[in-house]
């Protein structure tokens, strides 16, 4: 930390907060507004909560002089995707009952809740609580959710990566008594003599924190976008240990260079027993080293891009006492979910669900959520939430299967094998109306782009061919845009960066290839590539390799040079 430059406003938050309370019970208990001060604004975050507004009735609202349509976010951790049918019972009563009909799974497997009131916060948070889930650290300057293939009934090597990112969560979860007292009514800390936060500290981390774990060949949690990531060697069916993922992440800012997304580098190799051990230390590290001074320049990827991967591995060792062991060999073949129904070794099915953008909802004629909370009330296995804002209805007997296909027939739900592999393999952030920072449409904009796109792909023959296609209402990347194929980022209402090139298991960032592309114009611009790469595609390339060969856009191996290589005009090669 630079002793010159003066610190974030937020570091001062932090401290003075007394580990996260701050005013956030006066806050909550001022009936005057819906909304909160700057200040508790960002506390609040560390509970798990944000606040927004109904941005399609802003400017309405403005006119009349009314105050914003206040409402708040919550995110509920579901660490590893993991959920009982009875939590999911739950948070379909709470999406009723105290917010706005509809539940989202989010790109890091967690539930959210959009649009609660002020005076409801409190109870829904209780009531959460009292379905075993928390929302403690599921935003902040912190760890947040910890992601994990959601495939643990494969194998024994799938049940052990699930047991470790929970026990990294767990390990990794605020000490601090104030969650349970603001939102719990716990009993009162007096003192804060005792309570100490032994990881984080007094004034947290610098910037959130985010930590996957990967089972190869599937990447499907991106651990490119992660902070910290650990990739699960597997031999024998057994997991040996995991390789050491550092520094990767999204989020950028337009027009400023020194912004942009990352790859993660892999530092070394650890054994199962040390994993918690090398999460803390990370954090430590990143805690110790991480810029406190600017909050865009906060995250690990720039800690590490200020010293050298080789100096943060060796503060690593040195805050374990031991060194990591030599990186050791695996492979990626995607970053996507694997649909439809599967049989595990004890003879339990598992079916995996294409939830468009992630949204549950009874819209129209769609009764998905519906259906889904009928069969949370007959499932004796669990849910599984997909890092590709999928489901997965898991462990399922063969006794009970058929009453479950019975559900998902009746509500429509039966259709993976319809849509085409361009939709499966999407992802849509929130974006407006509730996401504060959009500056265009995603969640929803992306489903009507793919359906003009769709009309290309069947001209080409590509239904079944996998290419990922994410898009985001701005360049902060939440659904994990730059390691897709393609990509639309959004730049004002209407009008979208285009990128193209990210490797097909979300090891390559992709390449700014149109800016400010006017949404009307996107079938137009991506059509001739398209048709161009079913014509011209050497056998078993991805989409994202093609474009790369055929001089669309340039090769790149690190977010280093993200910025260059827009190119003013179209071609067909
Ligand atoms: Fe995100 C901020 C939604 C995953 C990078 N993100 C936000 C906020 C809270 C806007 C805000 O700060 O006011 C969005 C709330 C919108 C809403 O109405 O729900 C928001 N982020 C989401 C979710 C819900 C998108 C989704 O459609 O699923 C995801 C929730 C994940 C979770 O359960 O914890 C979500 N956000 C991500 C990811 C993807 C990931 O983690 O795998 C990223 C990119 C990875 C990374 O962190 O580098 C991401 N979100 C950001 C950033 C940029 C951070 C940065 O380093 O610059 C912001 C803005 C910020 O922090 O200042 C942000
Ligand atoms: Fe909001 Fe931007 Fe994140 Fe989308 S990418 S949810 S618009 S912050």
């Amino acid at each position: 930390m630079s002793d010159e430059k003066k610190l974030a406003h937020n570091e001062y938050l932090k401290i003075d907060s007394n580990y996260l309370r701050g005013t956030l019970a006066e806050g909550l208990a001022d009936t005057s507004t819906g909304g909160l001060t700057e200040d508790e604004q960002q506390l609040l975050k560390f509970h798990g909560c944000y606040l927004q507004d109904d941005r399609d009735i802003r400017a309405g609202r403005r006119k009349h002089k009314l105050e914003k349509a206040f409402s708040f976010l919550i995110r509920v951790r579901v660490p590893g995707g993991v959920a009982t049918p009875e939590q999911w019972i739950k948070m379909d009563n709470l999406a009723s009952d105290f917010a706005n009909g509809t539940i989202k799974l989010t790109t890091r497997q967690a539930f959210q809740l959009h649009g609660v009131i002020k005076t409801q916060l409190k109870r829904t948070i209780q009531e959460i609580n009292a379905a075993a889930m928390d929302t403690i650290a599921a935003c902040g300057d912190v760890n947040r959710n910890v992601m994990c293939n959601p495939n643990p009934f494969l194998s024994q090597a799938h049940a052990d990566v699930l047991k470790i990112s929970q026990e990294i969560s767990e390990h990794l979860t605020p000490a601090t008594g104030a969650y349970h007292e603001i939102w719990l009514d716990g009993e009162k800390v007096e003192s804060t003599a005792e309570e100490v936060e032994p990881i984080y500290g007094k004034t947290y981390l610098p910037r959130k924190f985010k930590i996957a774990v990967a089972v190869p060949p599937s990447n499907d949690v991106d651990i490119h976008a992660n902070d910290l990531s650990f990739v699960a060697i597997v031999e024998d069916g057994k997991v040996v240990g995991y390789n050491v993922a550092v520094g990767g992440g999204m989020g950028m800012t337009h027009g400023m260079p020194e912004t942009y997304p990352r790859l993660a580098d892999i530092i070394g190799f650890v054994t199962p027993d040390k994993v918690v051990d090398v999460s803390e230390k990370v954090v430590m590290v990143q805690r110790d080293f991480g810029d406190r001074t600017n909050r865009k320049h906060a995250r690990l990827k720039y800690t590490i891009d200020s010293h050298s991967a080789d100096w943060f591995l060796e503060k690593v060792n040195e805050y374990l006492g031991y060194d990591l062991e030599p990186v050791r060999e695996f492979k990626f073949d995607d970053n996507g979910d694997r649909f439809g129904w599967v049989e595990d070794h004890q003879g339990n099915f598992h079916l995996n669900l294409f939830i468009e953008g992630g949204r549950v909802r009874d819209d129209g004629d769609s009764t998905v959520r519906t259906g889904l909370r009928k069969i949370a009330e007959i499932h004796k296995g669990d849910f599984r939430l997909t890092g590709n804002q999928n489901l997965i209805i898991a462990n399922v007997r063969p006794e009970d299967r058929p009453g479950i296909e019975a559900l998902l027939e009746e509500h429509g739900m039966l259709n993976s094998h319809e849509r085409s592999a361009l939709r499966l393999n999407s992802i849509a952030c929130v974006s407006l109306p509730t996401c504060g920072l959009a500056l265009a449409e995603a969640e929803r904009g992306l489903p009507g782009v793919i359906t003009e796109l769709e009309e290309v792909i069947e001209e080409a023959g590509l239904r079944h061919d996998a290419i990922t296609i994410r898009m985001t209402g701005c360049p902060n990347g939440c659904g994990r845009p730059f390691l897709s194929e393609i990509a639309f980022v959004g730049r004002a209402p209407g009008k979208y960066n285009l990128y193209l090139g990210g490797g097909h298991a979300g090891d390559r960032l992709n390449k700014l290839y149109r800016e400010a592309l006017p949404r009307t114009e996107i079938k137009a611009v991506l059509g001739p590539i398209i048709l161009d790469y079913a014509k011209s595609r050497e056998d078993g390339e991805s989409f994202g390799d093609f474009v790369i060969r055929a001089g669309y856009v340039a090769a790149t191996v690190n977010g280093l040079d993200f910025h260059e290589n827009l190119k003013p005009e179209v071609t067909s090669a």
